[in-house]
């Protein structure tokens, strides 16, 4: 069967470190991961206009990590903490691309910034800054190098996650760079994985075939776990592809 298309939103910023004019870019981790587990990546622009085009292209959605976080206005808190990096155009996009992509049922994959937006989406909450708002934490905003395991998660095993890692050990390492964190879980959320001092590090949602998240880095593909997870991500696209024939999508919408 050909492999299943995966649509992944791109990271933008106005003025960075990339180029002295608004551009957009993403680690190239991301595609890279996508397409050693089998699917075919393919970039997606902040455009809302385009977001049911879009998702008839795909099989699955990943959105992935970034120098963004969710406007705390979404999820009732304020002030804005002096840490946290606002970027409208990408949170929105993401959030109305998350939430019709779910609708149609398509595998949901968000990693790092991705799963806070679903949690959000959902209705959940964030912390804006974890190292300032709960004390005596493991080193979860470890910088360099990003893909260092440094710190320990147990997952749940009743769990979407839990039966794709079925035959891990359900305590292992992963890699940790997020200054926020899922608070409150939104509705319908389970939470999948949490670390050793407590903080949400996976979830997933109880009423969908594949809507995961996770604030770990599993594109960087270092333990068998993450390529596991990446895999179940792109198997979970091949159902979709082979369930949902292109002609039974939302064709007027292109
Ligand atoms: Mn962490």
């Amino acid at each position: 069967m050909a492999q299943p298309i995966i649509g992944i939103s791109l990271d933008s910023e106005d003025v960075g470190s990339f180029a002295p004019s608004p551009y957009y870019a993403l680690r190239k981790h991301y595609s890279d991961a996508i397409s050693a587990a089998g699917g075919i990546p393919l970039f997606f622009p902040h455009d809302m206009a385009h977001i049911a085009t879009y998702l008839n292209l795909i099989d699955g959605l990943l959105v992935p990590g970034g120098n963004v976080d969710v406007d705390p206005q979404y999820y009732g808190d304020e002030p804005l903490h002096h840490t946290t990096i606002l970027n409208p155009s990408r949170t929105n996009f993401d959030m109305e691309l998350m939430r019709q992509a779910f609708e149609r049922g398509l595998p949901i994959f968000g990693i790092c910034a991705g799963q806070q937006i679903m949690n959000v989406l959902f209705g959940g909450t964030l912390y804006q800054s974890l190292k300032d708002q709960v004390p005596n934490l493991l080193p979860h905003y470890h910088d360099e190098p990003r893909h260092a395991l440094v710190h320990r998660i147990t997952v749940v095993e009743d769990s979407l996650l839990g039966r794709i890692l079925h035959g891990f050990s359900l305590e292992f390492q992963v890699n940790s760079h997020h200054r926020q964190a899922a608070r409150a879980i939104g509705e319908h959320i389970l939470v999948s994985a949490v670390a050793s001092d407590g903080v949400i590090e996976a979830i997933e949602h109880k009423n969908h075939p594949f809507c995961l998240g996770v604030e770990w880095h599993p594109e960087y593909m270092n333990t068998e776990e993450d390529r596991t997870i990446m895999q179940a991500f792109i198997a979970a696209a091949s159902r979709y592809k082979a369930s949902t024939p292109l002609a039974s999508r939302k064709l007027e919408a292109v």
